[in-house]
C-alpha cells in the first residue's frame, strides 16, 4: 500500500502516541508542512484513533492565551479534536504510564446543546452553548523536548492527550458572567498558576467565535453534544507523578485530577 507524506506523517505521530515515545519535530526535518498540511496531518490522525473506536467528541483551541503562546513560542490561535478516550472523571486518575511528558493546564469548557453550522452565517456558536464548566486539560506533545512549530504542534492535534470537565452549570443568557473570573490551579493544595479567564482571547466567549471560524477553515464539525475547550487561561505545569491536580475558576467551581503511575519523562 502506498502512503503519502501526510499519511507518513500521521502515522508516526499516531505511533509516538501509542508507544509514549518522543519522536523528532516535522519541522527539523524534510517532512517541513505548511499550515493547510499540517491539519490534513491531524486529520489523518484522527482517522487512525476513530478507526480503533476513539470517537471525536470536541475540539479545543490552543494559543488563546497571551502566556501560554509566549511559554510554547508560536502566536497564532490553533484547534484540534478531543477524543472519547481522552476523558477523564472529574476526581478522577490519569495513568501517566501512557505518556511522554504530560502538562495540564486550567481551562474553561463550553457544551454545545445545539448544532452550529461552521459555515452559515447565521449560525452563532454563543447561543448554541448549554452548558458551561470548570476544565482541565493534560497536553503532552509528542515531539522531543515539548518543542515545536505552529505547524508540528497542528499536525500533533495541538498535543491533545487528555481532560477533565467539573460541574457544568447551565448556559442560560446572561446569567454566567464569565468576564474577567479568578482561576488558580493547585498541586497538592499549594497553588501553582493563578490567572483570569480574560486571558481566554480577552473573554471566553470571544473563544466561541473563534471556534467556529477555526472550525470552518479546517474542517471541524461542532454538532450538539460537542465539548468546547476554550484554552488554557495560564501556562501549563508539569503533570508530577502522584500529584492531585485542582482548577478553580471563580464563579464555576471546581475540577480536579489524579496523577498515577510514571510518565516515560
Ligand atoms: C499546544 C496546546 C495549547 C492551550 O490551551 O493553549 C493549548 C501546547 O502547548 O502543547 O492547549
Ligand atoms: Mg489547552
Amino acid at each position: 500500500m502506498t502512503t503519502t507524506p501526510v499519511e507518513q506523517v500521521a502515522a508516526r505521530l499516531d505511533d509516538a502516541v501509542r508507544s509514549a515515545t518522543a519522536i523528532p519535530q516535522p519541522s527539523a526535518g524534510e517532512d517541513s508542512l505548511t499550515l493547510p498540511l499540517a491539519y490534513e496531518v491531524q486529520r489523518a490522525g484522527l482517522a487512525l484513533r476513530s478507526g480503533r473506536g476513539d470517537t471525536t467528541i470536541g475540539v479545543k483551541l490552543g494559543f488563546t492565551s497571551k502566556a501560554k503562546a509566549a511559554q510554547m513560542g508560536v502566536s497564532d490561535v490553533i484547534i484540534g479534536a478531543i477524543t472519547s478516550s481522552m476523558e477523564v472523571v472529574d476526581g478522577g486518575e490519569i495513568d501517566l504510564s501512557a505518556l511522554i511528558h504530560p502538562r495540564i493546564e486550567p481551562e474553561v469548557a463550553f457544551l454545545l446543546g445545539e448544532d452550529v453550522d461552521p459555515h452559515d452565517p447565521r449560525s452563532v456558536a454563543r447561543t448554541a452553548v448549554s452548558h458551561v464548566a470548570p476544565a482541565l486539560e493534560i497536553i503532552d506533545s509528542r515531539y522531543r523536548d515539548f518543542a515545536f512549530s505552529l505547524e508540528d504542534v497542528v499536525a500533533d492535534n495541538t498535543s491533545a492527550a487528555g481532560f477533565v470537565t467539573g460541574p457544568w452549570t447551565s448556559f442560560a443568557e446572561g446569567r454566567v458572567d464569565l468576564d474577567n473570573r479568578g482561576v488558580i490551579l493547585e498541586q497538592d493544595g499549594e497553588p501553582v498558576m493563578t490567572g483570569s479567564t480574560s486571558a481566554i482571547l480577552g473573554h471566553p466567549e470571544h473563544a466561541l467565535s473563534a471556534a467556529k471560524r477555526m472550525a470552518r477553515l479546517y474542517g471541524h464539525g461542532l454538532p450538539a453534544g460537542t465539548i468546547l475547550l476554550a484554552g488554557a487561561a495560564t501556562p501549563a505545569v508539569p503533570l508530577v507523578p502522584g500529584s492531585r491536580v485542582e482548577a478553580t475558576v471563580s464563579g464555576l467551581g471546581r475540577v480536579g485530577v489524579t496523577a498515577t503511575g510514571a510518565s516515560h519523562g
